[in-house]
């Protein structure tokens, strides 16, 4: 009797030694969801053609990954095709896990055709809507899918909620899109685009051969539903709208918002808004009312300017087969979807996300901060090399920058060149924490300015612990533009937000400390400015990149290296057994 309870005594001294000494990567008292994620091609067919499409599963979206706050999570994958990948699981916080983070070059290299490697991480202090999707060239137009966290305590909001629908925007391809990007790497042009938007993979009736491929939900007169409403579009911000019907946003890139009522959204790649519906209206004998998504426009870059459309059908309505649409003209008009160009609606729904800020969820944004960096993202032209041919604008090549920085991508992980303390790799902590330049950011004729840019790998390293504030101004190189701007292994808070050049000596002032919104990727006004503070508690390596693949591939990116605190519950952990080498 006296020696079990010794053994007992012993067994949990030794656990809490271990959780003391950081050894336990996740607190193991929470239950382990296990996923099995297979890269493979499958045949797809969609506005009358079948082509071979990149897939987790052979499903297209990708399958769901459902967990609860706190589980630990091990997602295998296997890397069944003939090309490099890797996956990130967007807006996770990773803690100490960055290697599970997923950016190729960044926290690891790619799993090569054949391998396998399993990401490991917990999902802590974290509730509501994400997003996984790859994280190498532009696989993502394809292998992406929701990632939902279900939450410990009860909704903070009263409504009894009948179903969950998932709300999955992507674009449609005709072309390889690893190959739409070599191709403008090599050429310096812009982008081939997409040739349809999608809505859980479905284009909808206004494309050829698409009314059998059209999102359509069943839904009950009176019942609430929760909408998990995610961009993982390549290139595009979106608006999107529910003919009649109003959306409450109720949670914003899984944090919980101020409950606010809207006729539509405006929803950047990256971004995820939670919202509820409810079917109160009156439908006619069709029992439709259509949804729709279409591109917000901040750009002169060619863009795909179709329309993805899906519906809501309410039950017990005289009409309830699927082949009928499209029903009406009338009915494929979603009158409260705005303008493409509709800047002032953007900015007003931006501006009404507010953090929640209860007792339960307190708003913790960094009140004072240790360092400020302003950074300029931008798009440049670069003169053509002597030796090479370049058919972009005036001959030149177009590039992205941040503070005149373009990110290209080393030949090696910069989470391993970090571990390992190896000062070599050609990285330099030398991101600049001004513009090189300044100039009036977004005025200007900028057809008379410089736009060349230089090339490197410089990263932000602050110590565990620093409030950052990272101000992003947006030039008016090329075209003033909405850049969403995205940051992995941390939550931010934007605290302000402005059109035209940010004034450090005012702009301060009017910062909201009290319950700005909490999010992992702000849509940086066009032509504008938007700063975010981040408590960089979180060690490791973490990119930080526009989230419009296309500005990505071109350099509007670096990384944010986040150093040791105290003891091990503040370090990295090791690299798992199974990581990918280069
Ligand atoms: C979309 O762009 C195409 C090609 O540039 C053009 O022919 C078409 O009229 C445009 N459609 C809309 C709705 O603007
Ligand atoms: C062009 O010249 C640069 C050096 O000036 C060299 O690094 C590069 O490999 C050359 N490219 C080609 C295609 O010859
Ligand atoms: C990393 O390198 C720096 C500079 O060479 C050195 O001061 C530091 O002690 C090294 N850290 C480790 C963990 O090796
Ligand atoms: C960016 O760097 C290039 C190359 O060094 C330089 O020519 C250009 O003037 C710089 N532009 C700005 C805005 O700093
Ligand atoms: C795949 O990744 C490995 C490791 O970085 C690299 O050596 C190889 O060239 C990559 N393959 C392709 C096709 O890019
Ligand atoms: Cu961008």
């Amino acid at each position: 009797m006296e020696g079990t309870g010794v053994l007992k005594h012993y067994g949990v001294l030794f656990l809490v030694l271990l959780i003391i000494s950081g050894a336990l990567p996740y607190c193991s008292s929470q239950p382990t969801k296990r996923f099995q994620f297979n890269l493979e091609w499958k045949k797809v067919t969609r506005l009358c053609k079948a082509k071979q499409l990149l897939t987790v599963n052979g499903q297209f979206p990708g399958p769901t990954i459902a967990v609860n706050e706190g589980d630990n999570v091990e997602i295998k994958v296997n890397n069944r095709i003939a090309k490099n990948t890797t996956l990130h699981w967007h807006g996770i916080r990773q803690l100490r896990t960055g290697w599970a983070d997923g950016p190729a070059y960044v926290t690891q290299c790619p799993i090569r055709g054949g391998q396998t490697y399993t990401y490991r991480f917990t999902v802590a202090d974290q509730r509501g809507t994400l997003l996984w999707h790859a994280h190498y060239a532009w696989q993502r137009a394809s292998v992406y899918g929701a990632f939902i966290i279900y939450p410990r305590l009860p909704y903070p909001f009263s409504a009894p909620i009948q179903e969950e629908i998932p709300i999955i925007f992507g674009e449609w391809w005709d072309l390889d899109t690893d190959e739409v990007e070599k191709t403008m790497m090599a050429t310096g042009e812009g982008p081939a685009i997409s040739l349809a938007y999608t809505i859980n993979g479905l284009p909808g009736p206004l494309f050829p051969c698409s009314n059998k491929d059209t999102f359509t939900h069943m839904v009950e007169y009176g019942k609430t539903y929760m909408l998990r409403i995610i961009n993982a579009a390549l290139n595009d911000e979106l608006f999107f709208a529910i003919a009649k019907h109003s959306l409450t946003v109720v949670e914003v890139d899984a944090a919980y918002t101020k409950p606010f009522t809207t006729p539509a959204i405006m929803i950047a790649p990256g971004q995820t808004t939670t919202v509820l519906l409810t079917a109160n209206q009156v439908p006619d004998s069709t029992g439709m009312f259509p949804m729709a998504a279409r591109t917000y426009l901040t750009s002169v870059f060619p863009f795909d300017n179709s329309t993805t459309m899906g519906f809501l059908q309410y039950k017990n309505t005289r009409s309830t087969r699927r082949t009928k649409y499209p029903v009406h003209p009338r009915s494929l008009k979603v009158d409260n979807l705005p303008q493409m160009e509709d800047t002032p609606f953007a900015t007003k729904f931006s501006n009404k996300i507010r953090s929640l800020a209860s007792p339960e969820y307190p708003c913790n944004v960094p009140k004072t901060i240790d360092k400020r960096v302003i950074s300029t993202i931008s798009l440049n032209l670069q003169d053509c090399p002597k030796n090479k041919t370049c058919t972009g604008y005036m001959g030149k090549s177009f590039f992205a920058s941040m503070n005149n920085q373009s990110f290209v991508r080393p030949s090696t992980s910069i989470l391993e060149t970090h571990y390992k303390n190896i000062s070599s790799g050609g990285i330099s902590s030398e991101f600049p924490e001004k513009p090189p330049h300044a100039f009036d950011y977004t005025g200007g004729n900028p057809s008379t300015q410089n736009m060349n840019t230089e090339f490197g790998q410089k990263v932000i390293v602050v110590p565990y612990g620093t409030n950052i504030e990272i101000v992003l101004q947006d030039t008016s190189f090329l075209n003033v533009e909405n850049h969403p701007i995205h940051v992995h292994g941390h939550n931010f808070f934007i605290v302000g937000t402005g059109f035209g050049n940010f004034n450090e000596a005012k702009d301060p002032a009017k910062y909201n400390l009290v319950d700005p919104p909490e999010r992992n990727t702000v849509a940086v006004p066009m032509g504008g400015w938007a700063a975010i503070r981040i408590k960089a508690d979180n060690p490791g390596v973490w990119f930080i990149h526009c989230h419009l693949e296309e500005h990505t591939s071109w350099g509007l990116a670096t990384a944010f290296v986040v150093q040791n605190g105290q003891g091990p519950s503040q370090s990295l952990l090791p690299p798992p057994p199974d990581l990918p080498s280069c």
